[in-house]
Formats: structure tokens, C-alpha cells, sequence
């Protein structure tokens, strides 16, 4: 049995096996899925030469692995829906290299995001990428994800501050690439090709990660607007007006009315829809940066416009930002919620798409997110039940509008959170068959035996009998 000769080379205390309490949670992740899949085992790696065992072990012995990080992800990227072995990376925690002369930081895959952060600033350093669950998720699962955050829309998403790698292979071989450098173009950027993949070609045992000088000073802004349209063309209008927040963002107003209640900074009640924009830069260009912002957002029709400048309130607004999806995931029994991303020059028409989408099928939803980089976090909301087969195949058909909307005005499925398995069969919606199958021909490159993170992000091949 895989457990015992897992236990054997790494020793008890890294395996959950059969009958742990914990081994359940191992099956699940942040995805909006009612079904839970368990492993045979999670193995809790400490090392890169403890993860090239496991995957040694699992290709001689023919059993599938799924690698997972925090287990925040929400497509369902690091659920092994083919049981066996989930390689976790979450004891690798060591920061190992803040270096301030090169501006990287070297670390292992399960250094949670925050602590990354709050470690480079205190050097007055910066790590741009902030997703939402930057409190639990990992820097490993980031990376895999190419998660993005707010602050992409200045700062880009995690592949930007991804210079080099240390990643095991399936079979048990390290391949170290990349670079420390700020440039390079020493043969294929490979990457490129890890970041993103999901765990699906190795799982990443180090990253060395570009690191910028801590900007001395941010504000952030808060336009409030009557309704979604008002806002969605405020946003169009900040971006044609050639204003260069770091933040751009929007949250209509259910995703607002439950975190209301809960969180320390209250948003307005007023808010049909608001738009929180956050600047950088000097101190002493705040105030202007301010007033620029407060100035475009009245004359683009916002009915208030809020500021907060001292470091606890600023703090205070984004706990509440980031409370958006759990209170929404509280509240509802289903969240079907999508990362679509449309070129910046749709976003208007694609929040009037998204509101016909819930007048025709009923289904009530809630938009908030990256809307300044056109990634909008489209919400499918339901206290049906979760479990019923017609409930789900009406949510995710009701998604699937959302998915032809999108691709209709030139979008992507996915802007942050990846394909997983929960966005894997509409892939085809936005990919053609010829691209599917190059990206088949990869993966297989890097994994031939298909038992790494099996079943994720490329849909299986066409047959006579599926077409
Ligand atoms: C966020 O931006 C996350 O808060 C979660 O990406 C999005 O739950 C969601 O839809
Ligand atoms: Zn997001």
C-alpha cells in the first residue's frame, strides 16, 4: 500500500492517512463544488528532497498526485478527484533570502503571501501581488495559480515577480530555472511555463521572486455611485482619463450588504455600487493624487467620495474588501463564482450582460473585483440545495452565459483563478481544438504518465463518441 512505503521513506509524522481526522480536509479546496474528494493520503512534505521522493514513489508505484498548497484556490485545482497521494507543500515554509541590494526574495512554496509581505516591508521592500486570502494562501499556490489581486492593475499578476524556480518533476528529478537577474533571455523561459500550470507539469519547491522599494506612501479613495451602470462607466472613465490608481476596483451593492454587519469600516449605506481606487507614490503627492481621483470620480457622476489616508482606516477598508466573498459564501448556499476578463473597453457592456444574464435565468448575483483590469468577480447566488443535480446544472448553465458573454466581446474564462477542474470543460468555449491539443502534447512533455494533479485544467481529447 502506498501509505506504508510512504511512511517508510519519510518517516510517520508526514503522512494523514486512512482514519486521520484531518485526511477529509485534504479533499476539499475554496470551490464551489458540494461533493468532498479524499485521498488515499496527504503527505506533509518538509523538504525538496521529500517532494522528489513522493513523486518518485508515486510514478513507481502508479498512483496519481495531486499537489496542494493553502488549499485556498477555488476552481479546484488542487482536489484529487482520482484519489491517491495530495503532495502538501505547507510545512515548507522558510523565508530563505530577503536580499535588498538585488531586490529578491528566496522562499519555499508554503510561506503564506501576507507574511512575505509584511517580512520584505519591513526591509522597505514591496511584494506587489495581494490576492484576496493573501492571509492563508501560499506563495507556491500563487504562483501555480499565477494568482492576481487589486493591486495587479498597476502592478501585474504573480508571473511578473516570478524570476526563477526550483520545481520536482513526476518520477522524482529537481529541475532548477530561471534566474536572480532582473533581465535574461538565456534560452526558453520555462518559467513562464510552471507559472500557471496549476501543479500540473511539477510542483514548485523554491521561488525567487523580483522584489520593488516599498512606495513611502498610499492612500485610497472611495467613489460612491447610484447603481452598477453609473459605476462601471465611472471606471471607464477613469481609465480613458489616464489616471493611474494602483487599485481599481468595484463591488456592487449585494456584495457590500453582507459585510456590512461584520466589518470594523462600514461602507456607505448610500452605495447602489462603489469604487475603491487606492494610490502610491511620495507623501507628499497624496493629497493631489487625492483630490485628482475625488475631482474625476464627481465629475463622472459619483453621488460621495470618501477618503482614508491614516494607515489603521486604510487597513480597516481592505479586511472589509476582503470579507467580500466569505460573507457572500456565509450567506448563500451556492456561490458559483467566476473570474472573467474582459478587455477593459467592454467592461460597461459586460455588467449589463452579466444583470440580463440573472433577469433571464433568475438567478440573483453579485459583481465585484478587478474591474479596472475588466476581471470581474461575477457571483451566482442560491439557498437552493447544493446537492440537487437540476440546482447545479441551473447554476452552471447560468454561468455558462456568463462564459459565451464574455468570450462574445473578446474575454477570457479566467483572469486569477485558474481552470482547476470546475472551469475544465468549458475551456473548449474559448480554446480551439488545435490549442487544446498542443497544450495536451505539453503536459504529456512534462508528465507522461498523467498522473500528476490528473484531470485538471485541459479537457480530455475529443472522441467519435463525445463529439
Ligand atoms: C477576491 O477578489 C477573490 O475577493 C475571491 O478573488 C472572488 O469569491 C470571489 O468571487
Ligand atoms: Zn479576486
Amino acid at each position: 500500500m502506498i501509505v506504508s512505503v510512504l511512511e517508510r521513506e519519510l518517516g510517520a509524522d508526514a503522512i494523514i492517512g486512512p482514519g486521520h481526522e484531518k485526511l477529509d480536509d485534504y479533499g476539499r479546496d475554496e470551490s464551489p463544488l458540494p461533493e468532498f474528494f479524499p485521498p488515499e493520503c496527504a503527505v506533509l512534505c518538509n523538504s525538496t528532497e521529500e517532494v522528489a521522493a513522493v513523486l518518485r514513489i508515486c510514478l513507481e508505484r502508479k498512483v496519481p498526485v495531486t499537489p496542494r498548497g493553502a488549499g485556498s484556490g477555488m476552481v479546484g485545482g488542487a482536489l484529487p478527484i482520482q484519489g491517491g497521494v495530495v503532495l502538501s507543500t505547507e510545512r515548507m515554509q522558510r523565508i530563505k533570502e530577503i536580499d535588498p541590494s538585488d531586490l529578491v526574495a528566496v522562499v519555499e512554496p508554503g510561506v503564506v503571501t501576507g507574511r512575505l509581505q509584511e517580512a520584505v516591508e519591513e526591509q522597505g521592500l514591496f511584494y506587489p501581488p495581494d490576492p484576496a486570502s493573501l492571509e492563508f494562501c501560499s506563495i507556491g499556490g500563487n504562483a501555480s495559480t499565477n494568482a492576481g489581486g487589486p493591486r495587479a492593475f498597476k502592478y501585474g499578476v504573480t508571473r511578473e515577480y516570478v524570476l526563477g524556480l526550483e520545481v520536482g518533476l513526476m518520477g522524482g528529478e529537481v529541475l532548477r530555472c530561471g534566474r536572480r537577474t532582473a533581465k535574461g533571455v538565456t534560452g526558453y523561459d520555462l518559467v513562464a511555463g510552471f507559472v500557471g500550470t496549476e501543479g500540473t507539469f511539477g510542483v514548485i519547491t523554491e521561488l525567487t521572486l523580483k522584489l520593488l522599494p516599498r512606495p513611502p506612501a498610499a492612500a485610497t479613495v472611495l467613489g460612491v455611485f447610484a447603481n452598477v451602470p453609473a459605476a462601471g462607466q465611472a471606471i471607464s472613465g477613469l481609465l480613458r482619463g489616464g489616471l493611474r490608481p494602483r487599485v481599481l476596483e468595484l463591488a456592487d451593492r449585494t456584495s457590500i450588504e453582507f459585510v456590512r454587519p461584520k466589518s470594523r469600516y462600514r461602507f456607505p449605506a448610500n452605495a447602489g455600487a462603489i469604487v475603491l481606487i487606492e494610490v502610491d507614490g511620495t507623501a507628499d503627492s497624496m493629497a493631489a493624487q487625492m483630490e485628482a481621483i475625488g475631482l474625476a470620480c464627481d465629475e463622472l457622476g459619483a453621488i460621495d467620495v470618501l477618503g482614508a489616508t491614516e494607515p489603521a482606516e486604510r487597513r480597516a477598508v481592505w479586511e472589509a474588501r476582503r470579507m467580500i466573498s466569505p460573507a457572500l459564501k456565509e450567506a448563500y448556499r451556492i456561490k458559483v463564482n467566476e473570474d472573467v476578463c474582459v478587455p477593459r473597453g467592454k467592461i460597461v457592456e459586460m455588467l449589463a450582460r452579466v444583470d440580463r444574464v440573472s433577469a433571464e435565468t433568475g438567478i440573483a448575483t453579485a459583481v465585484f473585483g478587478h474591474a479596472g483590469d475588466g476581471n470581474l468577480h461575477v457571483n451566482l447566488l442560491s439557498n437552493d440545495d447544493p446537492a440537487d443535480p437540476a440546482v447545479r446544472r441551473r447554476m452552471w448553465a447560468a454561468a455558462e452565459r456568463v462564459f459565451a458573454h464574455t468570450i462574445e466581446l473578446g474575454g477570457t474564462l479566467s483572469g486569477e483563478h485558474g481552470i482547476g477542474m470546475t472551469k475544465r470543460d468549458y475551456l473548449h468555449m474559448e480554446q480551439s481544438e488545435q490549442l487544446l491539443a498542443w497544450q495536451r502534447t505539453w503536459k504529456s512533455m512534462w508528465d507522461p504518465s498523467g498522473l500528476l494533479n490528473p484531470g485538471k485544467v485541459i479537457p480530455g481529447r475529443k472522441t467519435a463518441c463525445s463529439e
